[in-house]
C-alpha cells in the first residue's frame, strides 16, 4: 500500500512566524511532516524549495511552496482575514516587532532610546489588551 505523502513543515520552535502557522495546523488538524530546523544550520532541502531562508515553510505534495506564515495559516484554514484582522495582524508585524526588536537588541541600532522603545510596544499590548476584553 502506498504511503500517504504529507505535506513538509520546515518550523523553528521559538519563531513567532513558525508558532502561529503551528497553531493553525493544529487546530484544523492539518495532517504535516515537522521538519524542525536549527536556524544556523538550516537543511540544503529547505534552501533549495525557499532560498530566502526564513521558516515558517509548506511545502506541499504538488511541490507548492508557501514561505510566508499568514499564507500557511490561509492555506490550512481556508480563512481570509477580516479588515479588522488585517489591521491588527499588520499592528503586529511591523509596529510591535518594530519596537519589540529595538527594545530587545539595542545595540544592533544607533540612537535608541529603550524606555521610549518599550513604551511604543506597550501601547500595542495595551491596545490589543483593551480590545481583547
Ligand atoms: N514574514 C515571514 C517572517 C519569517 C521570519 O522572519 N522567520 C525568522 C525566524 S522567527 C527567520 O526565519 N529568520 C531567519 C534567520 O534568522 O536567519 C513570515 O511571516 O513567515
Amino acid at each position: 500500500m502506498a504511503t500517504e505523502q504529507l505535506p513538509i513543515l520546515y518550523s523553528f520552535r521559538r519563531c513567532p512566524y513558525a508558532m502561529r502557522a503551528r497553531m493553525a495546523i493544529v487546530r484544523q488538524d492539518f495532517k504535516v511532516e515537522h521538519r524542525e530546523v536549527i536556524l544556523r544550520d538550516r537543511p540544503l532541502h529547505m534552501m533549495q524549495i525557499s532560498p530566502k531562508g526564513t521558516v515558517p515553510i509548506l511545502q506541499l505534495p504538488n511541490g507548492e511552496v508557501i514561505e510566508e506564515s499568514l499564507e500557511i495559516m490561509q492555506h490550512v484554514r481556508d480563512w481570509q482575514p477580516s479588515v479588522e484582522e488585517s489591521s491588527w495582524i499588520e499592528r503586529n508585524d511591523l509596529e510591535f516587532k518594530h519596537h519589540l526588536d529595538r527594545y530587545k537588541y539595542p545595540n544592533r541600532y544607533e540612537d535608541i532610546d529603550v524606555i521610549e522603545q518599550r513604551n511604543a510596544a506597550v501601547n500595542y499590548l495595551d491596545d490589543l489588551d483593551t480590545n481583547l476584553q
